[in-house]
């Protein structure tokens, strides 16, 4: 075969079958067909003993192609082809580099041997789709590592590295490459070795699944089912992995394809598609088209707290040099050991080394002298939140840093046209929104001010990208996206309060939703003063009507700003959140002053009024073209708020829902809320035209 995304190259007595499909060699319709046409050639090739699959590129055979889900499954079957290759009289291996992913690890599984490069991993991360492997990798797996063992690698969709597939028996050679070798050569080596050898494997279907107890199996279905707070997938690929036990390899088979079914066309996968595509729309935007982000080696960031040490450490391990500034000995100390403290963790959860925590911190270079930010290509401030501090540090900068620099601040709820106006260079200016812990959170709100320049927006975006972050792009407003959207819905959840919910009602109704944390035990977390002086500024001189909850100024006046005194909405005096009766005391208190009469709240009602909110003030921030499209805010949610993913975010379940029905929703929620609750304009456009938020994404 000469043409298309598979070829065959004979090599001796070896068919080495290449698959081209950039970028990630998925597995489309051509290159199943192709696949299917090798097994055929080589059978028809007297010369040829073996089979080799190697794939071009960057990657192995990533997985099936998602862009073809949704749309009817099409001829060849993976699970037919790999039958195939499986059934084939002459033996085939495959030699992954990069990545063998989903139905690419399923295509290798299929083959009598595995060749691994060592830097190459494996792995099944179909539940992060919404559904789980259906070409045979809940039936495999196990019989090669045991069900434990599947159970976990199938509900993580973890990666596996090479060593350890070699460990569990999945790879059976590995190579490591000397500068200068063609892992194409040492692959075939290794499958001339095993001809020469005599000995035919036994197919991997063929082998016994290893006993495991039937309830062991049960309490690991049980655990995925719970860690998954809602989302189906890891459940039902515990229990294909588990059906192993009971059912021989064609029942198994079968019921796989059965619960892959059920799963593909259900709306979690469409929500976690929505995800996956979403994460990688964010970086593309008409404003960076063409544009060439600047250079960028040096980076500088201005203060070492938790903030600061973060970013500071999550550019130094993307590759930039970075310098940490200070304000005196005693800070750079403790920023020093802030910053060897985040090593210290890596190293404790075998990320890196423990002899590499001192070089890495080392690495990081911290003074407290601004001069030396003269070199810096870009300098992210990461200092007190107060608008004063901030501009009078970036005077300070502007007389330092070099032209042509970027600089970014970091605030979370102040006007960077405000910071930038201190410089004498507000085009080069940009904010860059970082979410605690820095190093860890993947999502950074890059926001662009009125005079942002358009290379200086373009570099904010390549180092964004360079750091492994998710870049969404945001005009300025207060809160940019996720704290504007946060701090309405929590206003929301006070009000819930004051009607008659307790915050642990509340807490619970959106755990049981899919959050990570309720809303009142992040708010004890993130700490209560930092919403109480937003709303001395800001609500002070509130008009009459608008609905104001006094609940939260009143623990902060009781000196309880949280987990870090000990005590917020909950106590925490024995080290878990409690529900506190000085809290239910002072609630009852509001009510009683306020002549509100409790009334239950059902957890349906508190669960459509977050997304009601949520949906409503997304849609406002688009309106206002603060985000440019749905999945940004979506995406804001999801990485920044815990919003699950498998709902795809506020905006994209909207749309799933419904918008007549959620418009509904957000009349409720406006009558309980009042002013500054209004159903948004867009939104209402939107249904009167019968149309989707999706639909008008597409249509600008
Ligand atoms: C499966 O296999 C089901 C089977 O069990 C059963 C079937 C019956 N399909 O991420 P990147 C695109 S489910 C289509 O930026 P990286 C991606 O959208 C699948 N397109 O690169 C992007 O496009 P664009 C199980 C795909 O180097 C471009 O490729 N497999 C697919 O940072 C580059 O992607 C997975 O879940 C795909 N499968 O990371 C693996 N994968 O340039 C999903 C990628 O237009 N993929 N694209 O934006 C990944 O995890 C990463 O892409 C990978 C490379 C690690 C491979």
């Amino acid at each position: 075969m000469a043409s298309g995304p598979v070829v065959i190259e004979v090599r001796g007595k070896v068919a080495i079958v290449w698959v081209d499909n950039p970028p990630v060699n998925a597995l489309s319709q051509a290159v199943r067909q192709g696949l299917s046409d090798a097994v055929a050639a080589v059978e028809a090739d007297a010369k040829v003993a073996a089979a080799l699959i190697l794939c071009r590129g960057r990657t192995f055979i990533a997985g099936a192609d998602i862009r073809e889900f949704g749309k009817g499954p099409l001829e060849p079957l993976l699970t037919d082809v790999i039958a195939r290759i499986e059934a084939s009289p002459k033996p085939w291996a495959a030699a992954i580099h990069g990545t063998a992913l989903g139905g690419g690890f399923e295509v290798a599984l299929g083959c009598c041997w595995r060749v691994m490069d060592s830097r190459a991993e494996v792995g099944l991360p179909e539940v992060k789709l919404g559904i789980i492997p259906g070409a045979g990798g809940t039936q495999r797996l196990p019989r090669l590592t045991g069900v434990a063992t599947a159970i976990e690698v199938v509900t993580s969709g973890r990666r596996i590295g090479a060593g350890e597939a070699q460990k569990l028996g999945i790879a059976d050679a590995v190579v490591d490459l000397e500068p200068g070798e063609e892992f194409a050569d040492r692959a075939l080596a290794a499958v001339e070795a095993w001809l020469a050898a005599g000995t035919m494997p036994v197919p991997v279907s063929a082998r016994p699944v290893p006993p495991l107890d039937a309830a062991e199996a049960e309490k690991l279905i049980a655990k995925a089912v719970e860690r998954a707070r809602g989302q189906l997938s890891p459940g039902e690929a515990a229990r294909a992995v588990a059906d192993a036990l009971t059912l021989d390899f064609a029942a198994g088979l079968a019921a796989e394809r059965a619960r892959f079914l059920k799963l593909v066309g259900h709306p979690q996968a469409k929500a976690l598609r929505h995800a996956f595509f979403g994460e990688r729309e964010l970086s593309k935007l008409p404003m960076l088209d063409g544009v060439k982000p600047r250079a960028v080696s040096t980076i500088a960031v201005v203060g070492g707290g938790t903030m600061g040490a973060g970013i500071a450490v999550a550019a130094a391990d993307a590759g930039y040099t970075v310098t940490v500034l200070e304000t005196d000995a005693a800070a750079a100390k403790r920023a020093a050991e802030r910053i060897h403290g985040i090593y210290q963790g890596y190293a404790e959860r075998k990320r890196i080394p423990a002899d590499a925590v001192g070089v890495k911190a080392a690495a990081i270079d911290i003074t407290t002298e601004i001069g030396d930010l003269g070199t810096a290509d870009l300098v992210v401030e990461a200092v007190f939140e107060d608008a004063e501090v901030k501009r009078d540090l970036f005077r300070r900068l502007d007389k330092v840093v070099r032209p042509g620099a970027v600089m970014a601040t970091n605030t979370s709820y102040l006007d960077p046209n405000r910071i930038a106006a201190a410089t004498g260079r507000p085009a080069e200016m940009c904010g860059l929104h970082f979410f605690a812990p820095a190093n860890v959170m993947r999502l950074v709100e890059v926001i662009e001010t009125a005079d942002t320049a358009p290379d200086v927006l373009a570099t904010a975006f390549a180092v964004a990208l360079k750091l492994g972050k998710l870049p969404v792009f945001a005009r300025v407003c207060d809160g940019f996206i996720g704290n504007r959207i946060w701090a309405t819905v929590r206003r929301h959840y006070e009000f819930l309060v004051e009607d008659g919910a307790s915050p642990a009602e509340i807490d619970a109704a959106m755990t049981a939703y899919g959050f990570p944390m309720g809303p009142f035990a992040v708010y004890d977390l993130s700490g209560l003063d930092i919403s109480w002086s937003w709303r001395k500024r800001n609500m002070a001189d509130r008009a009459p009507d608008v609905r104001y909850v006094d609940i939260p100024d009143r623990l902060c006046e009781m000196g309880r700003l949280g987990r870090k005194t000990g005590a917020g909405w909950y106590d925490y005096a024995s080290g878990k959140a409690k529900t506190d009766p000085v809290v239910e005391a002072l609630i009852a208190e509001e009510r009683a002053r306020k002549g509100v009469t409790a009334r239950p709240v059902a957890a349906e009602t508190i669960q459509r009024r977050a997304l009601a909110v949520m949906a409503n003030e997304g849609a406002r921030i688009l309106e206002e073209g603060i985000a440019l499209r749905p999945l940004d805010v979506d995406m804001v949610m999801i990485h920044g708020y815990g919003y699950p993913a498998w709902r795809g975010g506020p905006m994209f379940e909207a749309d799933a829902i419904g918008l007549p029905t959620v418009l509904g929703w957000i009349e409720e929620a406006h009558a309980a809320g009042g002013p500054g609750f209004e159903p948004a304009r867009l939104l209402v456009e939107l249904v009167q035209q019968g149309r989707t938020l999706a639909d008008w994404a597409q249509s600008r």
